[in-house]
């Protein structure tokens, strides 16, 4: 633990001397803003001083580094986690308090940086705080969008995107590494030859330079000096707009390769498991890796004067395929700069990379046309077309004469380059993200790969950043926590397993239902400032946060809330437990059905919250622009948590961790993450529904699912589809969904994610979770073993797995 010099005192003067050297301003006459700049610098001062010694420790060690490539890093707001984690947060709320600020209105200033869509880029920022905690020597590399994740309005119940500009605040952060700007090669041509002493000559013509100017964020570990560093790339044009060149025709030659380099790094591509396949995107892919492996063969090559020994010192992991072009990259710069042979080049490069897969979508799984790839960077296609050649030599060897099997499985086939395929030939490890995900890539997805390397797969289920989620985002139940426990569980998350013993403490079950109602407070105060709607205090809150994909049923939510609807109009008098529904979500721009989903939960909304026979005992509420900051003050108040995806389908979610660690109780299906938190918690904390996954793929499989069977014998599901087809009184139209749901569209079959076919099971686990809320003290306890099972959940946990079983370095993590 770094001793911690900032006292009240010490902070107060150390802000105001940012105050005067950065603004020119007193503590007075500082702005809101200002005061959060000047926090945050003080606390980035000790946080640099940090990464330094953490810097100077990996050289003098020289141990293995982890080396983690993510096109996404969905980091949230740093200054309160930063505070927390070097132990300054009180101090800091003390001094700001003593200045005439709140803590949280401070905090509030902060933009809330959008560098990923969801679950994918949250999970790469909890490993980077698992990594500092745990002692892992690791750095993050992704790109410094100038534009993260759009900015969400609803108008008219419909979703508008708006650019998101979150790097004038999030500068702070940002400490730039100049002298580590490298270039990297877009375009052009290549020729190849040996020269008179046999040695390879690439020559590169009429390429785009694009220089990548790294930006470091320390990341800072809890109770720890250990910093782990997250390295953004921006792109920049190194052409010079000369004027001289215009006369030549040169100038505007030179214009565009400007303009086509500083493009790389403009905008985050908002598609999450869904591939758009633009060319953009595969630059983007490329400037990553190639700008990263520069970076670390560089300075490999400066501390031990070869790459030889390039695998025992470094890991490089790559979250999902996006950056799988580390494997070719990794190839060339061994090969053509430094003259190793094929043989070698290999070993190394084979024994370096292990790959992550986060979903079984099949339009998530990524392909680049060759014809894209050979045009964008030619001499990784000349190595990728040399790798899938040896492949399929090997895959002869195991499936002789089976073609039509080889051809299935090739790297590069029928034009096209198979991502995942290259991730599995050219890495040592494949990991899935859940018990029941890691099953379905071995049996299913990548069977025939399994087969032939069987030892390369494995399992790391998913976590979260307990402290970020539980201790920062709900205070009051961290206090709670430790008044029972002590304040082990913050570094050691399977502690709070001793909570469990506590399921009898009427006071304590009464405490924590009072949390959850300061909890429910705020966030009713949110919506009644934000969305004009007064919530019911005493009804449920029951949350389905994630973006929006038909797998993960927002449907099957909405049909069912629909069916609410429809009994309390027939019975208004009827003895119901209230409930709020809410909502946040966003929708890939281009994805349409999203979309019209999107307004459809307004529609109803609408219909709703607007009908006296309702009044407060049914609420829709949909949360605009869904974000990591909104998810800390969401997670807290929620008591239901939706994870009803289709079995089979939802990698593992992560959502549904941060719910259960904040007391939420689960309704959900028997996928991803749900398995390991149904088995964590007992059936008796849980709600299961639906079709479990071999049932869902047979049914999916056999071609006989006939949603319009259901809705001629299910008279429930039949008045929810005749009223979602005769509209919702506001004039729009949603037959085009209804037709989705019963006869199927836009070449799928008819409700190809099963929401009719779970709707009566679902339905009847929601009447349990009413009938269960009516004894508040069952409900508490419930909530209770939730919490007390949550720590095999924590992101240390995760990250201790890898660095046991795939990476292979120390951490100071107890198992
Ligand atoms: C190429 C477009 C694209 C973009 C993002 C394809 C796929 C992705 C991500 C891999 C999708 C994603 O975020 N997957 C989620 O990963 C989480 C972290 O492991 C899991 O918890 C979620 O279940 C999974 O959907």
């Amino acid at each position: 633990m770094p001793k911690n010099l900032y006292t009240k005192n010490a902070l107060k003067e150390a802000i105001a001397g940012k105050l005067q050297r950065h603004f020119a301003c007193e503590v007075a006459d500082a702005t809101k803003d200002q005061i959060y700049e000047a926090c945050a610098l003080v606390v980035r001062d000790a946080l640099t001083e940090h990464m330094i010694q953490t810097q100077n420790e990996v050289e003098k060690y020289g141990e293995r580094q982890v080396h983690y490539l993510c096109m996404e890093f969905l980091v949230g707001r740093s200054l309160r986690n930063n505070a927390y984690n070097l132990g300054m947060l009180d101090e800091l709320t003390a001094a700001l308090k003593e200045m005439g600020y709140e803590m949280a209105d401070i905090f509030e200033q902060e933009a809330d940086p959008g560098l990923g869509n969801g679950g994918l880029g949250r999970l790469a920022a909890c490993y980077m705080d698992g990594m500092a905690t745990t002692g892992v020597r690791g750095t993050g590399y992704s790109i410094r969008y100038e534009h993260g994740i759009f900015k969400q309005k609803i108008e008219d119940g419909q979703q508008v995107e708006l650019p998101d500009s979150w790097l004038a605040s999030g500068d702070v952060w940002q400490i730039p590494a100049m002298d580590d700007t490298r270039e990297v090669r877009i375009g052009g041509t290549i020729d190849t030859h040996f020269d008179e002493n046999g040695k390879l000559v690439v020559e590169y013509h009429d390429y785009t330079p694009v220089l990548a100017v790294p930006y470091d964020m320390p990341i800072s570990g809890y109770d720890t000096g250990n910093i782990a560093r997250l390295r953004l790339w921006e792109a920049k044009s190194p052409i010079a707009l000369d004027m001289k060149l215009f006369s030549s025709g040169e100038y505007l030659k030179a214009l565009e390769k400007h303009a086509m380099a500083e493009t790389i790094s403009m905008v985050l591509y908002p598609e999450d498991n869904h591939r758009e396949g633009q060319s953009l995107r595969l630059k983007q892919q490329y400037f990553l890796v190639s700008a990263t492996l520069q970076d670390i063969c560089a300075k490999h090559k400066a501390k031990y004067g070869t790459l030889a020994n390039f695998a025992h010192k470094h890991v490089l992991h790559i979250n999902d395929t996006h950056p799988t072009l580390v494997i070719p990259e990794l190839m060339r710069i061994l090969m053509d700069d430094n003259d190793m042979s094929w043989e070698n080049a290999w070993n190394i490069t084979s024994q370096s990379v292990a790959y992550t897969n986060h979903t079984v979508m099949p339009e998530a799984l990524e392909c680049w046309p060759v014809s894209l790839v050979q045009e964008l960077m030619p001499r990784i296609m000349q190595i990728i077309h040399e790798i899938n050649e040896r492949f399929c030599r090997d895959l002869w060897n195991y499936f002789p004469n089976d073609f039509q099997k080889i051809s299935r499985l090739a790297i590069v086939s029928d034009g096209i380059v198979r991502m995942a395929h290259l991730a599995i030939a050219g890495s040592f490890s494949i990991n899935g993200v859940s018990a029941l995900h890691s099953d379905i890539l071995k049996e299913r997805v990548f069977k025939d790969f399994y087969t032939i390397y069987p030892a390369k797969f494995r399992n790391v289920t998913n976590g979260i950043a307990h402290r970020r989620w539980l201790c920062e985002a709900n205070p009051k139940l961290a206090a709670l926590i430790e008044s029972k426990i002590g304040k082990g569980y913050r570094k050691h998350p399977s502690e709070l397993q001793v909570l469990a013993n506590y399921g009898e403490d009427k006071a304590l079950l009464a405490q924590l239902g009072q949390i959850k109602r300061d909890n429910k407070l705020r966030l009713a105060e949110y919506i009644k400032e934000h969305n004009g709607i007064e919530v019911n205090m005493d009804s449920i809150f029951d949350v389905q946060v994630k973006r929006l994909h038909e797998y993960k049923r927002q449907m099957l939510n909405i049909l069912h809330i629909i069916s609410l609807y429809h009994k309390l109009k027939d019975n208004p008098g009827m003895d119901f437990v209230p409930r709020t529904f809410v909502f946040g979500s966003k929708a890939a721009p281009g994805y349409a059905v999203a979309k019209k989903t999107i307004q459809l939960i307004h529609s109803i909304a609408n219909m709703i919250n607007n009908d006296p026979d309702i009044g407060d005992k049914l609420k829709v509420v949909f949360i605009e622009d869904y974000k990591v900051s909104l998810a800390e003050m969401i997670m807290p108040a929620a008591e239901i948590s939706e994870q009803i995806s289709i079995a089979g389908k939802e990698a593992s979610g992560t959502g549904n961790m941060k719910f259960m660690m904040n007391g939420a109780l689960t309704i959900g299906t028997m996928d991803g993450a749900n398995v390991e938190i149904c088995e964590a918690v007992g059936r008796e904390n849980i709600f299961i529904f639906g079709m479990e996954t071999p049932e869902a793929e047979a049914l999916a499989a056999s071609g006989n699912y006939e949603p319009m069977l259901i809705y001629q014998n299910d008279p429930v599901i039949k008045r929810v589809m005749d009223h979602m087809i005769h509209g919702f009184g506001d004039g729009v139209d949603y037959t085009d969904l209804a037709n989705l749901l019963l006869h199927g569209g836009n070449g799928g079959p008819a409700d190809r994610y099963m929401s009719l076919k779970d709707f009566s099971s679902y339905a009847v686990a929601q009447e349990r979770v009413g009938e269960m809320y009516r004894r508040p003290e069952n409900w508490n306890y419930m909530s209770l073993m939730n919490i007390a099972n949550s720590g095999r959940f924590a992101a240390d946990r995760s990250v201790a797995e890898y660095a046991q079983n795939i990476w292979r370095v120390k951490t100071n993590f107890a198992f």
